[in-house]
């Protein structure tokens, strides 16, 4: 579906639910939020579902719009939500229920019955604001959770997936009059003492392979046990290694409590990560990637990471 044939459609229907996908970002959040807020100044019902792993940061864009699963639905649309396997634990009966999915990952599965997938979009958020121009709704109150969606999809309009567009699409935003100073200062100016402490002990600890240009970070469970941290504390690590002057491929490592390790890989153009972590069965895109290792002591699992990336790039020599 075309972004007009979208606005078409939600002016036709209504009791509309809205679906986020596990461990939600901003993205999805802010997408969800705005949606939300353009659903009900056009008159509709609307809600989001609940989603119970929304960190802190999040909530107050979207606390307002919670819903339960027993909420009287007839439409559902899901926003930047790309697999079956990220839909949030209450929300697996919908997995063969999705009225409309708006997403921009490549990897977008197909599942609803209705898309629109725009790919070349930076954030899903870019897409929404669209749809919001369209149907003459935005409004402050739907352009405030669509820059934090688009802001912090692109790490402050600093990634490689950033266009004109990107920008365009930001100053429309900002020109609705809403306190992005405040949202810019949150997001991306401001860390916790306890952040900053672990960000320390990363860097002090951080290692480094293959003349420097491979760095790898480690987040055992007796770190994450010792300095007592919560998932909001180790969000966003995976561009922490990418810092270092020199390096062109970070991987994070973050061992979870079942004992396995979950793997990020950034990279510059000599790695690709989705090659990277193929061996491993995971995947994702050229530049950012992942994979799970189960079963495997912290030794051996950055050895089997370590062999994966070399074997990528010996494949592209
Ligand atoms: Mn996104």
């Amino acid at each position: 579906m075309t972004v007009s044939e979208v606005a078409a459609y939600l002016r036709a229907h209504d009791k509309y639910l809205i679906l986020t996908h596990r461990r939600p970002d901003g993205d999805t959040l802010g997408c969800a939020a705005a949606l939300c807020a353009m659903l009900r100044q056009m008159g509709k019902t609307a809600g989001i579902l609940y989603n119970r792993e929304t960190t802190e940061h999040f909530e107050s864009y979207v606390e307002q719009y919670w819903v339960a699963d027993d909420f009287d639905y007839k439409t559902v649309v899901s926003v930047d939500l790309a697999a079956l396997s990220l839909f949030p634990d209450n929300a697996e009966m919908f997995k063969t229920r999705v009225d409309l999915a708006i997403d921009h990952h490549p990897s977008y599965e197909g599942f609803g019955k209705e898309s629109c997938v725009h790919p070349e979009c930076a954030a899903c958020g870019e897409i929404l604001c669209e749809l919001a121009q369209e149907l003459g709704q935005l409004t402050p109150a739907v352009a405030l959770p669509l820059y934090v969606a688009v802001s912090t999809d692109t790490g402050c309009f600093v990634y490689s997936n950033v266009t004109a567009n990107t920008h365009r699409v930001a100053a429309a935003l900002m020109e609705t009059g809403i306190d992005y100073k405040a949202a810019n200062k949150l997001h991306f100016r401001t860390k916790s003492k306890k952040r900053l402490a672990l960000e320390g002990e990363l860097l002090r600890t951080m290692e480094f392979y293959d003349e420097d240009r491979v760095v790898i970070v480690a987040v055992p469970q007796s770190l994450q046990k010792s300095m007592a941290l919560s998932e909001a504390d180790m969000e966003d690590l995976a561009s922490l290694g990418g810092l270092v002057e020199g390096t062109d491929c970070a991987v994070t490592m973050k061992e979870t409590k079942d004992g396995a390790w979950k793997v990020s890989v950034r990279t510059g153009a000599r790695v690709n990560a989705t090659r990277a972590c193929s061996f491993l069965g995971g995947g994702g895109h050229r530049a950012a990637s992942g994979c799970l290792i189960e079963h495997a002591d912290y030794e051996t699992a950055r050895a089997m990471i370590l062999n994966a990336i070399a074997e990528a790039v010996a494949e592209e020599a």
